[in-house]
């Protein structure tokens, strides 16, 4: 399609679908009109993508999160139309970026495991290979964040009040869904028993299907969201009462609740009802949905679902996936026990995303039983046959019954159920997997050595690079060509330059440009001015403990301590960044939000600091604000406690665009390291074992620390008095629970080396040549971060999948 015809189009569905013309339109008429121009383009090659799949081996990847975030911009991209769409739209007289803005987030994740899921969707379709996303179409997404007077408001994020172009609706592929009842079981004449279900709850899934592009290659994915609605009204049972109305509207408002928002947690488990109904909502419509599309498309029986059909289960949220596939396979297809178990561990595969004991899913027995009836019975004698094969063939574990199996305490321990029930467990980076077996899931392994494996997270270089950072792109593609958008390993070819001054400043003026263009960004969201030649240092993420925002502040209270004694001290103007959301119920995350909020206000209008230093929060961290945060990080802080962090993916898309890292020996750290060398890289403090350590032999002493280091004792003693002269504000709950809870994420244990590192990040900034040589040397190995190797890991290693 020629710009020409581009302009042509959009100018004549303006009319037809807007009813403008190119003078009356606004930015949003133009939004709807070029999403429009892109699903024409796209419609086609989906049917025959889908149709060509029917014969193949295809993956369901089930997730309670799809954090997508915008969708034309890199839809134009995959597509192979973007450069002409901007052009088009330059000459109709609009600003591109103005027209992608107007679409709203999907911001239907929470962090790390909901954006994983979107970039293996674009690295699926991306390398042509057949495979679904499933997850639930809330109609409320993650909230939305705003600061008032330092601290965090939660506000309903309504993302589908206007129309969202790109998903259909498909009432004739919607299925049932049956809660709570009672089961009744008896025996058939041939002696087998039967199972049916009385007095269920029905609600109806309906599917909603929104297109994933794959790059320039005409495949077009799927990515189905569920929404639930109430079925039609049982006419058998209605009655005259007065009130049976509104019981019809309360049972259908409930019912309707099921698909209704988000769970705002990312790192903690909180047994609510509704969230259970949820993860069995997506699981019974998602496989019954995969079990109608098997017998379409296969004339086998179901004993060979395996040959045609994986599904791997994000983290434990979809692990009732388990038990629904037995119960289909037993109570609906007439199999065995035995026969369905192997179907079904032949299918499920496991992915964990951290070794929080706080995050693992644990539902009291009760509540299961009560909704899911017959799910919970056939997780019991799951239970009953793991426990006895235990007893029977590994005497050695008889003692450690109790702690791996699926029933204990009253408790559904899901993990151990996805363990049991996959062929498959991975984990997100090499030492997250090697914790797991070694001592997360130790007597697992020692069971299973076969299933465990390691699938080190990625990251689409598509959007995380050629989408958000133009002109980093453009320069890469000058040096190396354009081949590292289908290969990025191949940026790896960018080590020739680290020696070439003349690409080195260049480098250096892509970031500058990125860093003058976020200074406006910022100064227009918060009017702070910071200083374009100071060293952005940022750290965007979940507000967390264990991602340690608070050593960051330290960091900072520190400089500006110093600064406050010693006004004439030369140092590098910082400008420290921060996005983050914390979960609405979690305090001491929010009184880190309300600290950074106020070190900021304190730090920002000090006269005595002479703009050396700014803290900038910007409220409502999300994928769109990540896009524009990354190209212009020159520091980028992956400073979790070490062993927490399963992996990390901010550290990658960071260090794609450029940015050097700040961590520890954490997570993807590790590989990053390396990769790239120490060299290339800021390593500080604890190591994963010194922390196992510790935790194993209770800990060290924070007091000692405050004790002996004028440094810490004055910050410590700042919050609890009510720092900088204010005696309202005070942190004591931060102050205890470093001194009194004895600092469980060692934040001010490795608050010597974070500051001795920043000294060193400081010395290397000054030579601007090696800095932009470290740079480089960062991208070019980031090509093994993409997520296409990811996927590509797990599509020959567990999926067994062809490409189409
Ligand atoms: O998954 C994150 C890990 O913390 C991070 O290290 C990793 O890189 C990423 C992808 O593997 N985990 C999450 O983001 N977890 C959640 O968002 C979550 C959501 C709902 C829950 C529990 C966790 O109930």
């Amino acid at each position: 399609m020629t710009t020409k015809r581009l302009v042509d189009q959009i100018t004549k569905k303006l009319k037809t679908e807007r009813g403008k013309d190119i003078k009356s339109a606004s930015n949003k008429d133009l939004y709807y009109v070029i999403t429009s121009v892109v699903n024409d383009v796209v419609n086609g090659d989906w049917m025959v993508t889908q149709d060509k799949y029917k014969k193949k081996k295809q993956v369901y990847y089930l997730s309670m999160e799809f954090l997508v975030g915008r969708l034309l911009e890199s839809n134009l991209l995959n597509s192979g139309i973007l450069e002409r769409a901007n052009e088009a739209l330059l000459k109709l007289g609009f600003q591109p970026q103005q027209v992608y803005e107007q679409e709203h987030d999907a911001g239907l994740g929470n962090g790390g495991l909901g954006r994983l899921a979107a970039c293996f969707l674009d690295s699926l379709a991306s390398l042509k290979y057949p495979g679904h996303g499933c997850g639930i179409r809330y109609r409320y997404g993650l909230f939305e964040q705003r600061i008032i007077h330092g601290h965090q408001i939660e506000l309903p994020d309504y993302w589908l009040k206007e129309e969202y172009p790109w998903e259909t609706r498909k009432i004739d592929q919607a299925v049932e869904i049956h809660f709570g009842g009672n089961v009744h079981m008896h025996e058939k004449n041939d002696g087998t028993l039967e199972f049916k279900y009385e007095n269920t709850d029905k609600v109806m899934a309906v599917p909603y299907d929104i297109p994933i592009i794959g790059y320039r290659n005409n495949i077009v994915n799927s990515l189905r969201l569920w929404s639930a609605e109430s079925t039609e009204i049982d006419t058998d049972h209605l009655t005259s009462q007065t009130d049976h109305y509104y019981h019809q509207l309360d049972h259908k408002h409930s019912i309707e609740q099921i698909s209704g928002f988000l769970y705002p947690d990312d790192s903690h488990f909180e047994g609510k009802t509704l969230r259970i109904k949820q993860q069995y909502f997506l699981v019974s419509a998602s496989i019954q949905h995969i079990i109608k599309e098997y017998k379409k498309n296969n004339r086998r029986s179901l004993k060979y679902l395996p040959d045609k059909v994986v599904i791997q289960i994000n983290d434990t949220h979809p692990s009732l996936a388990i038990p629904e596939l037995m119960r289909i396979l037993m109570d609906q297809e007439r199999y065995g026990w035995d026969e369905a178990w192997k179907i079904t561990t032949s299918v499920m595969a496991y992915t964990n995303h951290t070794t929080l004991s706080e995050a693992l899913e644990k539902w009291p027995k009760g509540m299961i039983k009560d909704l899911l009836p017959r799910i919970y019975m056939i997780i019991d004698e799951i239970n009953e046959r793991f426990c006895k094969g235990i007893w029977f063939d590994y005497p050695e574990l008889r003692d450690k019954i109790p702690a791996l199996a699926i029933i204990a305490d009253d408790q559904v321990h899901m993990a151990r159920l996805a363990i049991v029930g996959s062929f498959s467990i991975n984990g997100v980076a090499r030492i997250h997997t090697e914790i797991l077996k070694k001592k997360e899931m130790k007597d697992f392994y020692y069971l299973f050595p076969k299933r465990f494996n390691n699938k080190t997270n990625g990251i689409t270089h598509r959007r995380w690079l050629l989408q958000v950072n133009p002109n980093l792109a453009k320069l890469v593609t000058d040096v190396i060509g354009p081949k590292w958008i289908q290969r990025p390993n191949d940026l790896i070819g960018l080590l020739r330059y680290t020696k070439d001054s003349s690409f080195l400043e260049k480098i250096g003026q892509v970031k500058n440009e990125n860093k003058r263009i976020l200074a406006d960004f910022i100064h227009d969201r918060t009017g702070i001015t910071i200083d374009e030649n100071s060293i952005y240092d940022i750290q965007i993420k979940r507000l967390h403990e264990y991602k340690r925002q608070l050593l960051n502040v330290f960091h900072i209270l520190h400089l500006y301590n110093e600064l406050k004694d010693n006004p004439s001290l030369d140092i590098t103007p910082r400008t420290f960044i921060f996005g983050a959301k914390a979960a609405p119920s979690y305090h001491l995350a929010k009184e880190v939000i309300k600290l950074i909020n106020q070190v900021a206000s304190i730090v920002n209008n000090d006269k005595d600091i002479r703009g050396k230093l700014k803290v900038v929060f910007l409220e409502n961290y999300n994928v769109s604000l990540a896009e524009k945060l990354i190209p212009a990080a020159d520091i980028s802080e992956q400073i979790s406690t070490a062993s927490k962090e399963a992996s990390g993916t901010g550290n990658m898309k960071m260090m794609m665009n450029g940015a050097l890292t700040v961590g520890t020996l954490d997570g993807a750290n590790i590989e990053i390291r390396d990769f790239v060398g120490n060299n290339n890289i800021f390593i500080f403090g604890l190591n994963a074992d010194q922390v196992l350590d510790y935790y194993q032999n209770g800990g060290y002493i924070a007091r000692d620390i405050y004790n002996t280091d004028d440094r810490v004792k004055r910050i410590l003693d700042q919050l609890n008095e009510g720092a900088f002269g204010s005696q309202e504000i005070e942190y004591k709950d931060i102050y205890y629970n470093i001194l009194y809870h004895n600092d469980p994420y060692f934040v001010l244990k490795d608050f010597d080396p974070y500051l001795e590192i920043h000294e060193l990040v400081e010395q290397a900034y000054r030579d601007k040549n090696a800095w932009n040589a470290m740079s480089v040397t960062n991208i070019a190995h980031s090509g093994k971060f993409s997520s296409d190797r990811t996927i590509q890991e797990y599509a020959s290693e567990i999926w067994k999948l062809k490409k189409y």
